[in-house]
């Protein structure tokens, strides 16, 4: 009887042991999925006012809790990956200035992701398996790029959703930009088409 006692307690033990380890093995993966990167959210979308010669103005806005915010200013963490997202609802191309917007640079694996739809929850699923990898986009098909002065390049296709992974390796006050000619008054003016980029200290 004794030993009856002693064999269901040691099965008792082995079973409580074995469901913590799995859920400890799940809050691991949580822990790492939410704070495996820093998820940076912009949108390209039209202007509430204002037209140039060729028709409407998009703007870059920075997507932040489901509000667009200006993107005036752009931070971003030092040493930590960063998930750049972009929703792109601009139809329209506009050549670049020159051929190394063409190419993408300064992301993890020297390519993007991209899929031709747009909507703002798709960048959070976009994954390689729905969206085309991609390291370049020829100019005659390049709607805006992101650029900053880190050394960033991110082409992107028009009325589309592209995902690229970086890191920032310097802290300090940087510039971001597109390095098309899409509009005179979008292209001077900050919080448009160009901006402050700043790499935060950890
Ligand atoms: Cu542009």
């Amino acid at each position: 009887m004794k030993e009856k006692i002693q064999s269901a307690l040691i099965v008792a033990f082995i079973i409580v042991v074995f469901f913590s380890s799995i859920g400890f093995v799940f809050a691991q993966n949580n822990i790492q999925q939410n704070s495996g990167y820093y998820q940076l959210n912009l949108v390209i979308e039209k202007q509430p006012s204002g037209s140039n010669a060729s028709g409407e103005i998009y703007s870059f806005y920075v997507l932040s809790n489901g509000m667009l915010e200006s993107s005036n200013i752009i931070k971003v963490p030092f040493g930590k990956e960063v998930r750049i997202s972009i929703v792109n609802f601009d139809p329209g191309t506009s050549l670049p200035f020159g051929s190394s917007a063409e190419n993408a640079s300064g992301v993890v694996g020297g390519s993007i992701l991209a899929t031709g739809s747009v909507a703002a929850g798709i960048s959070q699923q976009l994954s390689s398996k729905s969206a085309q990898s991609i390291s370049e986009i020829p100019a005659r098909d390049i709607s805006h790029t992101f650029t900053t002065s880190t050394g960033l390049n991110i082409p992107v296709l028009p009325l589309s959703t592209e995902v690229a992974y970086t890191y920032f390796n310097t802290v300090g006050n940087y510039t971001w930009g597109c390095m098309c000619d899409c509009g005179a008054p979008s292209m001077d003016s900050t919080g448009s088409m160009t901006g402050q980029f700043v790499v935060l200290a950890p």
